[in-house]
């Protein structure tokens, strides 16, 4: 057991029943020409978080403790994705349609992958998901309770939609939650900021929030 001084108060965290979960960290949000960018967003401020996550990843590696990585994605056919989810906005190109890195968000396309200094190792688990959040039609609660996971540490993007809405599933789940701060990002930076801010009001309402620095020293 270790004792972070996370927000808005100490978590005690139990080694054998964490995991880590990295959220989204695709090419098709983080690269030009993925889906992120065909929303208008300026996807380089998510790039930036790449080294933190990466030392996050690292830490949880060298502890040998489990690291499950997402990935938001839609079968080829398109059955799995709602078509209001398709027709939303007014994106330069849909979800489906030929883009510089394959079809956008679409299993097996390029874009789908997680960034390569991000990539998962074989033997780590990893959920493609069609929602936002990671529990919504995905196997990842029956894992999380085969390995008697309770505790979750979150990472990835984009803070307030996928990150926020699967910390808010596994809270509803029981699960004790902890934002690395350092290692999400929005393309919005006052919503990152409103996102952790409202998840950790109200004593951990939704969860606890650190940095990766503060989290990695626990795990040692
Ligand atoms: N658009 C946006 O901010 N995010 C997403 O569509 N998906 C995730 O957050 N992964």
């Amino acid at each position: 057991m270790a004792v972070i001084k996370a927000r808005p108060f100490d978590i005690t965290i139990t080694p054998e029943k964490i995991a880590l979960v990295v959220i989204d960290m695709q090419r098709d949000f983080i690269e030009p020409g993925g889906f992120g960018a065909t929303l208008g967003n300026d996807v380089t401020l998510l790039q930036a978080i790449i080294p933190a996550t990466a030392r996050l990843i690292d830490g949880f590696r060298r502890a040998g403790l489990p690291v499950i990585h997402t990935r938001e994605c839609h079968a080829p056919d398109l059955l799995d994705c709602p078509p209001a989810k398709r027709a939303r906005g007014k994106p330069s190109l849909r979800i489906g349609d030929p883009g510089p890195m394959g079809r956008i968000l679409i299993a097996g396309e390029d874009g789908a992958d997680i960034v390569a200094a991000l990539a998962p190792l074989p033997g780590e688990t990893v959920i493609d998901k069609p929602g936002k959040g990671a529990f919504y039609a995905t196997p990842l609660g029956d894992i999380l309770q085969e390995k008697g996971i309770s505790q979750l540490v979150f990472a990835g993007v984009t803070t307030e939609v996928c990150v926020q809405t699967t910390m808010r599933e596994a809270n509803d789940r029981g699960y004790e939650c902890l934002l690395a701060t350092d290692a999400t990002e929005s393309y919005f930076p006052e919503f990152k900021k409103a996102a952790i801010d409202m998840m950790t009001a109200q004593g951990a309402i939704v969860g606890w929030a650190a940095t990766v620095d503060q989290i990695v020293e626990a795990l040692d």
